[in-house]
């Protein structure tokens, strides 16, 4: 509680703050005059001035020199000099969207964050998805970790919960930050790769440090390519605090569950949607808002006593661990949806700027040194990147709160501050803007009084030391076709790195500590001695399995939402393309009618049917099934089109539903493909209900063997 006493005059927190609760609909409403519409208007210089000429420049005579007085074209060019801005030295790709966020009732009993007390209310969000490694303009589909930063907009400021799509980090320790960076970006050399971490200096760096095994194997595994942004978890990864009205703190880890299920691609399709669509993930994610198909997290908590802090068996304040969710499980606490996408990529997701330090009341930090390290990095990084420390004022980083204080001046500044006392305590303004004590509710921000009473070192503590564990329960709880994800992975990016002493490391002393069959595997397809034991002794965890680690029990159930391409030509029996397309409509899912061209065709009755696009224009990779309807001639074209054919085999190869109608079965043959729980055949009801749950389990997973057999 803060020892001094307010001057005279009515504390903020009964006053103006309660006005301003009820005005967040109205604050909204005015940050409006930021969104620009030049619809009806005169085009005009920056300062005002009505343009009459933009194409030409002023000039001594129309084969003249060029003026220096246009002062027109001076600021024109002037200002397009300056458009970009440094892009983020990590997460530089990224795409945002608007969207708001609901409590399902008062958890004032765990936090007095006011936007997780009343149901009533709904907090305005922006969330902004990143890749981690590669520059603004690098592929969507690429292995790496995704940011998943989320910026709320509460009452009593904003709250930032910058996490990924993964539950761990790399590195324990912020201090090691800057050299993991710089071990997984580009090479400095010949900045490659782009988008990519297979390549020496990254796994150099990760097999000299055994803390980065556990997110490593993370990485390696699907999660690293997610079907689309809206089938990602999300972590806040640190431990955090909740504190109460009473001040009772309690530790918290933060998990985002997608309503669309978690998923991923296969890595073929990954690498081909990253030169056939490299927007793939930010074009699913606008046009499903576009849709109408809202992307929608719950947002939920590990609830961990402060009693309970030392009763596991690795460390609450280590960032390279989960609590496994059967030991601890995650407690629903609201709703996030995403309904609105920018109006402007510049404006909003690229100067959006996320700081981990932007918490509210009733939500603190605890001692995790890598969260600690992140405290300090991200303000510093926007004073750079935003051009001073006045970022709070760029429309997409405003609090809807209010934000009056003493700081002044500076680049960019945007407020005309009022009144003379810039300073606190102040009589000449009347001792305005005042000090809010900590209260129950609507108080001042409080830190949670810990006590710490301990000696100043640069050590690592003890409980840190464990690397292993967890990546072998990770390992563990994975299907087999995950398992073998993983292995081809490691298998993939090491057959990348040039330096054999660095693949022979990952092996026997990273890998071999996890699992000696996955290091074995690995180290055959690397043409390595397989290793027989590890190089450290590791205390297994004593749960066994983890099956909320398995993405295969993450599944949304059902097929809202996706994607079904329908195959056809002239001569396609219409009747049936119109059955499918009304059966998966009411299962929300989307058809998209791909003819040869994207001329429309006849139908064997005669009729014109519009085609949405081409088989070319729209490959298979940007579906999630494929159909093709009956009618002798369209199969006959079909099977003698090589675009059509590759398109069923892909779709094949990457697991993918298929319902081919019985007079397509010459189709098969042609491509030698046979029967499977998702390669269905026929026309009737039942062949289209089957189809729709192959759908919904997402792929085809025991057909995998029988795919690595056909040509890619
Ligand atoms: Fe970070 C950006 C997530 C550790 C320093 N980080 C950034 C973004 C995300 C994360 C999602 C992009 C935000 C956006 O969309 O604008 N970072 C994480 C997570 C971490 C983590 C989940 C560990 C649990 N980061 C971390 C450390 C440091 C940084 C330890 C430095 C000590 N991160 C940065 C940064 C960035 C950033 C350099 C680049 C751009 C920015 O901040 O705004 O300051």
């Amino acid at each position: 509680m803060s020892n001094k006493t307010p001057p005279a005059g009515k504390s903020e927190a009964a006053g103006t703050d309660t006005l301003d609760r009820q005005n967040t609909n109205a604050k909204l409403e005015s940050l409006e005059q930021f969104r620009a519409d030049g619809t009806g208007q005169a085009l005009r210089t920056n300062h005002g001035v009505k343009i009459s000429d933009n194409q030409n420049t002023l000039k001594a005579g129309p084969r003249g020199p060029s003026l220096l007085e246009d002062f027109i074209m001076r600021e024109k060019i002037t200002h397009f000099d300056h458009e970009r801005i440094p892009e983020r030295i990590v997460h530089a790709r990224g795409t945002a969207a608007h969207g708001f966020f609901e409590t399902y009732e008062d958890h004032s009993a765990l936090t007095k964050a006011g936007f997780l007390r009343d149901p009533s209310k709904k907090t305005p969000v922006f969330v902004r998805f990143s890749t981690v490694q590669g520059p603004r303009g690098s592929g969507d589909t690429v292995r790496d970790v995704r940011g998943f930063a989320v910026k709320l907009y509460t009452d009593e400021g904003n709250f930032d919960l910058v996490g990924n799509n993964m539950p761990i980090f790399f590195i324990q320790d912020a201090i090691k930050f800057p050299d993991f960076v710089h071990a997984v970006k580009p090479e400095p050399h010949n900045e490659i790769p782009t988008g990519g971490s297979a390549h020496d200096t990254f796994w150099d760096f990760v097999s000299l440090v055994p803390e980065s095994a556990h997110m490593v194997l993370w990485t390696m595994s699907d999660r690293a390519i997610p079907k689309s942004l809206r089938t990602m978890q999300g972590f806040g990864i640190h431990t955090f605090r909740f504190v109460n009205g009473e001040g009772k703190g309690t530790f918290v880890k933060f998990h985002w569950k997608p309503k669309f299920g978690t998923c991923s691609l296969v890595w073929d399709e990954a690498q081909k949607l990253a030169g056939k669509d490299t927007d793939f993930h930010r074009r699913d994610l606008w046009e499903s808002i576009e849709m109408g198909d809202y992307p929608e997290w719950e947002l939920g908590v590990q609830i961990v006593p402060e009693e309970d802090e030392h009763k596991f068996e690795f460390d609450l304040l280590d960032p390279t661990k989960i609590i496994p969710e059967e030991l601890v499980p995650v407690t629903p606490l609201g709703r996030m949806v995403l309904d609105r996408n920018p109006d402007n990529y510049f404006a909003e997701t690229e100067q959006v700027a996320f700081c981990p330090g932007h918490i509210v009341p009733g939500i603190d930090f605890s001692n995790d040194p890598l969260l600690q390290g992140r405290l300090f990095s991200y303000t510093d990084t926007q004073i750079s990147r935003l051009g001073g420390p006045n970022f709070h004022e760029i429309p997409i980083n405003r609090p809807i709160a209010p934000n009056h204080n003493g700081q002044r001046d500076a680049q960019h500044r945007t407020r005309i501050d009022k009144g003379r006392a810039s300073y606190e305590p102040n009589s000449i303004d009347g001792g305005w803007p005042k000090e809010t004590p900590s209260a129950p509710i609507d108080g001042g921000f409080e830190t949670y009084p810990e006590r710490v009473d301990a000696h100043k070192v640069r050590e690592r503590s003890e409980s840190f030391s464990d690397h292993f564990s967890q990546a072998t329960l990770f390992f563990n709880s994975m299907s087999h076709a995950e398992k073998e994800h993983i292995i081809a992975a490691y298998s993939f990016e090491l057959g990348k790195v040039e330096r054999e002493y660095i693949r022979a490391r990952q092996v026997n002393e990273i890998l071999a500590n996890i699992d000696l069959e996955l290091a074995s595997r690995v180290a055959a397809n690397l043409g390595l001695p397989a290793p027989t034991k590890g190089t450290v002794s590791v205390k297994p965890s004593s749960l066994k399995e983890s099956p909320a680690l398995s993405q295969m029990n993450l599944l949304s159930g059902d097929i809202k939402s996706r994607k079904v391409a329908i195959l056809v030509a002239n001569g396609v029996d219409g009747k049936a393309v119109a059955a499918l397309q009304k059966a998966l409509k009411a299962e929300g899912a989307h058809a998209k009618v791909l003819g040869p061209t994207s001329a429309p065709v006849k139908t064997a009755d005669g009729q014109t049917l519009a085609v949405d696009a081409s088989q070319e224009g729209l490959p298979s990779v940007a579906f999630d099934a494929v159909w093709v309807p009956g009618g002798a001639d369209s199969i006959k074209a079909l099977s003698a089109d090589g675009v059509a054919l590759h398109y069923l085999l892909e779709a094949y190869k990457h697991l993918k539903a298929i319902g081919i109608s019985k007079d397509g079965k010459a189709l098969l043959e042609a491509l030698r493909l046979k029967e499977d729980a998702g390669l269905l055949v026929g026309d009737d009801d039942s062949t289209i209900k089957a189809f729709i749950a192959a759908i919904a389990k997402h792929r085809v997973w025991d057909r995998e063997p029988a795919a690595k057999a056909i040509p890619a």
